[in-house]
């Protein structure tokens, strides 16, 4: 796939359904715009729980039970996470009344996947950092449960697999490492479904509170390759 460059800083939030394709799409962003990152919200905190850090072992019961972790668990995690990329200055905090104005530099563009959940966590990004562009993913809930089962992830990278859709060159083997590939705790169907419903809850305020912004943006698909198409066109006119 030919790589493209961005003018313009893009800072961009990805928002949508458990098993919508975030991460797939995070992913193929990536890989056509070089100066893009992505943090998922979802590894730190898999990784936290890997670590058992102390955050980890308390966020793993939410995890577990399909809900959303307490805001100032993820807020934390987060933070860390911007301030160690430089995303955020160092000298940030979730209370800070105004950011500072953010680089205008393309290379200072990023992808948050699964950050912010609810409308509260929203307010406090804003507090750190203005978003550009709010994605909001949208694809039938019965096409999306099929997905589930068939997800493998290589846990210390998050690489994520699917034996239907994307499969591991060697069965139950990550590309990269060839290390084995497992299941997410939370990825059976009841969990998943209380996923759902803790989504249902929570996506309405949030993408109110971006609308309101005049920086949402939905597009639906029934499948990835479907919506990677019109994401393209989309950032093509936005930022490119
Ligand atoms: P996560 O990790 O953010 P979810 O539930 O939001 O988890 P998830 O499951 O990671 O989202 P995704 O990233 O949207 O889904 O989807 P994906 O992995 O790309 O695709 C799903 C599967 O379908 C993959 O196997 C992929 O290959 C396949 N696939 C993709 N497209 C297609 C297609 O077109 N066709 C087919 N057949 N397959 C396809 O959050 C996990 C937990 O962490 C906590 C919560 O407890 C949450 O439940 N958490 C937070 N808590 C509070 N606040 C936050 N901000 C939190 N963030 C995370
Ligand atoms: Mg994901």
């Amino acid at each position: 796939m030919a790589t493209r460059e961005f003018k313009k800083a893009a800072r961009i939030i990805l928002v949508g359904a458990p098993g919508v394709g975030k991460g797939t799409q995070a992913e193929r962003l990536m890989k056509r715009y070089p100066q893009l990152s992505a943090v998922s919200s979802g590894d730190l905190l898999r990784q936290s729980v890997r670590n058992k850090a102390p955050l980890g072992q308390e966020a793993e019961t939410f995890i577990r039970a399909g809900n959303l972790v307490p805001d100032d668990m993820i807020l934390k995690l987060i933070l860390d996470e911007l301030q160690s990329k430089r995303w955020v200055s160092s000298g940030s905090s979730v209370t800070d009344a105004a950011p500072a104005e953010p680089s205008k530099n393309p290379s200072a563009s990023f992808i948050l996947d699964g950050f912010p959940r609810t409308a509260a966590q929203a307010s406090r990004l804003d507090s750190l950092i203005p978003i550009n562009l709010v994605v909001s993913l949208i694809t039938p809930v019965n096409i999306i449960l099929s997905r589930i089962a068939s997800r493998w992830v290589h846990a210390p990278s998050g690489r994520v697999y699917n034996t239907d859709f994307n499969a591991p060159k060697h069965s139950g083997k990550d590309d990269v490492t060839g290390e084995p590939l497992t299941k997410r705790v939370d990825d059976d169907e009841e969990t998943w479904k209380s996923r759902l419903k803790k989504f249902d809850e929570t996506s309405q305020p949030l993408l109110e509170h971006y609308h309101k912004k005049g920086v949402l943006w939905t597009v639906k698909g029934n499948s990835s390759d479907e919506i990677t198409p019109k994401l393209f066109q989309e950032f093509e006119t936005r930022f490119a």
